[in-house]
């Protein structure tokens, strides 16, 4: 990784990343020309700039550059653009895969990176300052296995609610870019834990990270953290190092995060520091007032903390595209759930009036999207809403309209896409 503060050895490492990237997705994806010459005509005007130009600005909370094309900046975090995902492969590049920060990225070192493991679900009930240590060369000498999935923002699609639905919900109004897939790499937190020595008495994991300390209304919640039980924490988590076949990016983790398939996104926590292993139930702003339902639907409490993602499709068009009318159109998305993969997608091009089966590219797996397509000549030249319904191996299908809850997670329903034939 690039030493920190050296703006022109990071331009210059930003450019390489990209250079390489390209290579690889067209030998092993087949990317378009069309995208190949866009990408690359941004690579050359990110060369020109001055030497001396800071790769990120001073008050970015974001490392990586955010091309206006490829993102939409919102406070701490951006937002991928749908239409920049068209001609790209099942796996989001690292360049384009959104970012969700409750600050700002920090920007570590892995030679002095430590991760701790402490707490009383540990033989020998290790306290927090006399942890089990591991160090990133100490991971990188264990098995390393490696998996295809998502993360996905519990709140991506909540702008929808209001959009679609009227309702008024706090947090970032996402539309539906909260979410990326690639190929991580790492350990095995079953095999971590086990080496730390692991007590039968176990029940919760709770990974902290090593940004700042998030303040909400005045108050610090503390550093980010959310328990995993312990059985999904012993199933299929990882704690990733390697992110598309690169060392994590600096904004994803640098140098480990934890990977949890299926769950929403706050469970994957990025730059972790230490693991505390408890005998009873850990809670944290992050699965108390945080991450439950709340609304009229459910306990004064909540509903119990959230885990699997729900269901979700999008098109590979921006918001309000213009399509050419009587032209052969090739429309194309994604569909994702939480609850298995996705077997089956229906598209209207005419509002929801009528509907087509979508030609599915990708086998349905779990944990990660399915690609589609479908052919479409549009006729009648107008204002025209797009839609995309999903149904997965579960047999669970988008509904009409989704459940509100006060924070706007778990947004599932069909998204009315507007665009205008001309
Ligand atoms: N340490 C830490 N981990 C974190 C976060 C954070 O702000 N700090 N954000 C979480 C949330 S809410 C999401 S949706 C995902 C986003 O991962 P990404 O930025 O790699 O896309 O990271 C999660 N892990
Ligand atoms: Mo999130």
């Amino acid at each position: 990784m690039p030493a920190a503060g050296n703006a022109a050895h990071e331009t210059a490492y930003d450019n390489r990343r990209l250079r390489q990237w390209l290579a690889g997705e067209a030998r092993a994806d087949g990317v378009t020309r069309r995208r190949l010459l866009t990408l690359l005509a941004a690579t050359a005007a990110a060369t020109a700039l001055p030497a001396t130009a800071p790769a990120r600005a001073a008050d970015s909370p974001i490392v990586k550059p955010l091309p206006p094309d490829w993102f939409i900046q919102r406070g701490t975090n951006a937002e991928t653009r749908w239409e920049a995902l068209h001609g790209t492969g099942h796996h989001t590049p690292n360049e384009l895969f959104f970012v969700r920060n409750h600050t700002a990225t920090p920007v570590l070192d892995a030679a002095d990176w430590r991760l701790k493991l402490w707490g009383d679900g540990l033989r020998g009930r290790p306290a927090e300052d006399k942890p089990v240590e591991f160090g990133y060369d100490d991971l990188r000498a264990l098995p390393a296995v490696t998996r295809t999935a998502y993360v996905e923002c519990a709140g991506n699609g909540r702008s929808h609610y209001t959009t679609q639905q009227g309702e008024s919900v706090t947090g970032t109004a996402w539309t539906l870019g909260a979410i990326g897939v690639a190929r991580w790499r790492g350990v095995r937190l079953a095999d971590v834990l086990r080496r730390a020595g692991l007590s039968p008495r176990a029940v919760d994991v709770q990974p902290r990270g090593l940004d700042a300390e998030y303040v909400s209304g005045g108050e610090s919640l503390g550093r980010v953290r959310r328990p995993l039980p312990l059985s999904k924490a012993l199933d299929d988590v990882l704690l990733a190092y390697e992110m598309n076949g690169e060392p994590l990016p600096y904004d994803h983790g640098y140098p480990v995060r934890v990977l949890v398939p299926s769950w929403i996104g706050i469970a994957s926590i990025k730059w972790v520091g230490d693991l505390q292993v408890s005998a009873q139930p850990l809670y944290s702003p992050w699965n108390t007032t945080l991450y439950r339902l709340f609304g009229p639907a459910h306990p004064e409490e909540g509903s119990a903390p959230l885990t699997r993602q729900t269901i979700k499709s999008a098109f590979e068009l921006a918001n309000g595209a213009t399509i050419p009318v009587g032209e052969n159109q090739v429309l194309r998305g994604r569909s994702w759930s939480g609850a298995g993969g996705v077997a089956r997608v229906d598209v209207s091009t005419d509002g929801g009036a009528s509907w087509r089966r979508a030609r599915l590219h990708d086998r349905p797996r779990p944990g990660t999207w399915t690609r589609w397509s479908l052919p479409w000549t549009p006729v009648t030249p107008g204002a025209t809403q797009l839609l995309a319904r999903a149904t997965d191996t579960a047999g669970r299908t988008q509904p009409d309209s989704a459940a509100f809850n006060a924070q706007g997670y778990l947004f599932d329903a069909v998204v009315r896409h507007p665009v205008t034939v001309a």
